[in-house]
């Protein structure tokens, strides 16, 4: 006789403001770099999905944007899109009006929400937390609430080991060699935007459009070639992202490489062309 195998499988949404870490978390969940993270905000732009496999379990996470929450158009994330669970990610006992309108919104439907409390390496002690844990059981009902580190990798399999137990039975939506719905082209602009970011002290990296040209990667030429398009709103942006004799381009050229290479795992070459638009 055959033997049955039951297979899992669903979809979690990781919604919380900017910054909390749900892009670190993310990456930490998947145990693959595909989102960028950085210490300043807004810096996920698109939804991002990685796909976890553990033998007959698949889950799909989708990082958000956090600041949709900031400009009212989390609700849109809902409209034709079923998720199973929401990862309602917070930073320690932090709470403003922008959970209060995460709360609003979550509670309309009825989704199983587990209640993320990030960055507790930084608290060192926990029993802080405790009036914040009423507050919050007070404010939503959720099914658990998990205390971790993203950054430190502190407690993370408790998360999945939560969400097994509510998977819904049902067969994998992805191959099992699936990592993430973003494209080589996608990647490659994240990694750009996050050496913009960084090398860029205000707010052109926001302003900043960055468009990578579809390319085939060739295992005839030793290198590949990559042509980049970043578009900006005024000369004055063009000369900043430029630098005193291209020396900002230049490293954002030299650091980007480096990434992708790794990446791609091949040798390029980038061209970065900025224009007006
Ligand atoms: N100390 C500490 N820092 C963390 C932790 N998790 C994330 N961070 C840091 O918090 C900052 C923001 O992390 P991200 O993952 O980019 O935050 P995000 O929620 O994705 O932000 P947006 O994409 O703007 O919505 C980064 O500097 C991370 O290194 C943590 O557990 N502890
Ligand atoms: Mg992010």
């Amino acid at each position: 006789m055959d033997k049955i195998i039951s297979f899992y499988f669903g979809r979690v949404l990781i919604l919380g403001r900017t910054n909390v870490g749900k892009s670190t978390l993310l990456n930490q969940l998947v145990e693959k770099k595909i989102a960028i993270t950085s210490h300043k905000i807004n810096t996920t732009y698109f939804n991002i999905t990685g796909i976890y496999n553990y033998n007959n379990y698949q889950i799909e996470y989708i990082d958000t944007p956090g600041f949709i929450n900031k400009n009212n158009i989390t609700h849109n994330l809902f409209i034709n899109k079923n998720f199973d669970i929401i990862l309602f990610v917070l930073d320690r006992n932090k709470w403003n009006d922008i959970e209060e309108k995460i709360i609003k919104i979550i509670n309309n439907f009825s989704i199983p929400i587990i209640i993320i409390i990030n960055k507790i390496d930084k608290i060192s002690n926990k029993t802080i937390l405790l009036p914040h844990i009423n507050f919050i059981k007070n404010k939503i009902s959720f099914i658990d609430l998990i205390m971790i580190s993203a950054k430190n990798k502190l407690y993370i399999s408790n998360i999945h080991k939560i969400i097994f137990k509510i998977l819904p039975n049902k067969y994998h939506f992805f191959p099992k060699n699936y990592i993430t719905n973003q494209t080589k082209e996608l990647i490659i602009s994240e990694i750009i935007r996050k050496y913009i970011l960084k090398y860029i002290h205000n707010e052109i990296p926001y302003i900043i459009k960055i468009k990578v040209e579809p390319f085939i990667i060739s295992s005839k030429t030793f290198t590949n070639n990559i042509n980049i398009l970043l578009y900006v709103k005024k000369i004055s942006q063009k000369k900043i992202l430029i630098g005193k004799n291209a020396r900002i381009l230049k490293f954002i050229i030299s650091k980007s490489k480096n990434d992708i290479e790794i990446f791609l795992n091949k040798q390029i070459s980038i061209k970065i062309k900025i224009k007006l638009k």
